[in-house]
C-alpha cells in the first residue's frame, strides 16, 4: 500500500480523492487552508487511523516543503488551488499564487525529497473557447480567462520536472465535475449543483440561453478513481489526459432528469446568454483509457440520482 499526500483534501475533489484511497486501503495525508474546502468533507475521513491531516497553505513558505520532507509520500495529489475563474479574472495575482506558483512549490518539493510521482488538477479550461470537438489533448491550448492560463502554466512547470528531475506527473484535464459536496453557493457555480439546489428548495432554475448548450458532466467519483490510478498504478509515464466521459449532456437533459424527481418544480425562467459563455465543451476520453486504463464509470443519471439521495 502507498502513502499519498492530497493537497487540498477538504475540498469537493480532494476529499472524494482521500475517500477513495483509504477505501482501497492506502495511508493518506491531507493538507488543506479550509479557504474554500470544509471541515465537513473530511468527516467520514476522519474516522480512519490511515488519514493525517495538517491545516496548512500549499503556497505559504516552507510549508509543503516541511511536510513532504517528514512524510517522504510515495505519490503527492495537487488539488489545492483558487477553483474560480471569476476570481483569477478579479483577482490574478491571487490567481497566479494559489495557482501557479503553488504549483512551483510542489515540484520543487517533489524534486527536493524524491517524490517519484505528482497528479496535478488541471481544467478543460486550458482549451479556452476552442471549438475543435471532441476535445483533444494534442490540440494547442488556448485559455481565455487567467484561471485556465495558470492550470496550463502549471501543467508545463510539472512537466518540466518530470523531464529533468525523472519524476513522473500526470496532469488531468478535469471537464464539468458533479457530486456530492460540490457547492452551490455563487451564481458561477457548477451548474449540476445550483439545479440541485433550486430543485431541493421547490424553486425555478434559470437557464441562460435556449438550454442546448452542452457540457461533458463527469460525476466526482469516476475524477476520484481516476486520481487514484494516477497516483499508485506501477509504471505510468508522465503525460497530460481529459479526464471526461465523451459525452454531450444538454441542460435542457439535465432537467428532465431532475424533473422526474422533483415534478411539482416551478417552469424554468429563460435568462439572457451568460457573457463569455461557451455553447459546447466535449472531452476525448481516449488519452486517459490509454495511459491510465480510466474510462468513466457513472452516467449523469446515475449520478444525478445519487446527488439527490444523499446531497
Ligand atoms: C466552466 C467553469 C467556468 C469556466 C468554463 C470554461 C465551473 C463551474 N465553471 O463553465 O468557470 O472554467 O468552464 O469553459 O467549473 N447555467 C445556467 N443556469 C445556471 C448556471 C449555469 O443556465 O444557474 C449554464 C451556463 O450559462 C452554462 C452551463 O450552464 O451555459 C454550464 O455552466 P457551468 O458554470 O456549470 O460550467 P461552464 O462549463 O460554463
Amino acid at each position: 500500500m502507498a502513502h499519498i499526500l492530497v493537497t487540498g483534501a477538504a475540498g469537493f475533489i480532494g476529499s472524494h480523492t482521500v475517500d477513495r484511497l483509504l477505501a482501497a486501503g492506502h495511508d493518506v495525508t491531507g493538507m488543506d487552508n479550509f479557504r474554500t474546502g470544509r471541515r465537513a468533507n473530511l468527516e467520514a475521513a476522519g474516522k480512519s487511523s490511515r488519514f493525517h491531516f495538517h491545516e496548512l497553505d500549499v503556497a505559504a513558505p516552507g510549508a509543503l516543503d516541511g511536510v513532504v520532507a517528514r512524510l517522504r509520500p510515495d505519490a503527492i495529489i495537487h488539488l489545492a488551488a483558487l477553483v474560480s475563474v471569476p476570481e483569477s479574472v478579479a483577482n490574478p495575482e491571487l490567481n497566479y499564487t494559489l495557482n501557479v506558483h503553488a504549483t512551483h512549490l510542489v515540484a520543487e518539493a517533489a524534486r527536493t525529497h524524491r517524490v517519484p510521482r505528482v497528479v496535478f488538477a488541471s481544467s478543460a479550461a486550458v482549451y479556452g473557447d476552442s471549438t475543435a470537438l471532441p476535445l483533444h489533448e494534442s490540440i494547442a491550448g488556448r485559455p481565455i480567462s487567467p484561471y485556465g492560463a495558470a492550470k496550463l502554466a502549471s501543467e508545463s512547470i510539472l512537466l518540466g520536472h518530470a523531464a529533468a528531475f525523472g519524476l513522473t506527473v500526470r496532469c488531468h484535464r478535469y471537464f464539468n465535475v458533479f457530486g456530492p459536496r460540490q457547492d452551490p453557493a455563487s451564481p458561477y457555480s457548477g451548474v449540476i449543483s445550483i439545479f440541485d439546489r433550486r430543485h431541493r428548495e421547490g424553486k425555478a432554475v434559470t437557464i441562460y440561453g435556449d438550454g442546448k448548450q452542452t457540457r461533458d458532466f463527469i460525476s466526482v467519483h469516476d475524477v476520484a478513481a481516476a486520481n487514484a490510478i494516477a497516483a499508485t498504478k506501477p509504471g505510468l509515464r508522465s503525460g497530460v489526459a481529459n479526464i471526461c466521459t465523451g459525452r454531450a449532456t444538454s441542460l435542457l437533459d439535465l432537467l428532465k432528469i431532475f424533473r422526474k424527481h422533483f415534478p411539482a418544480v416551478p417552469p424554468l425562467v429563460q435568462g439572457e446568454p451568460r457573457a463569455g459563455d461557451i455553447v459546447h465543451s466535449l472531452g476525448a476520453p481516449d488519452e486517459a483509457r490509454a495511459a491510465l486504463g480510466f474510462t468513466s464509470d457513472v452516467t449523469v443519471e446515475e449520478g444525478l440520482d445519487e446527488l439527490i439521495r444523499v446531497g
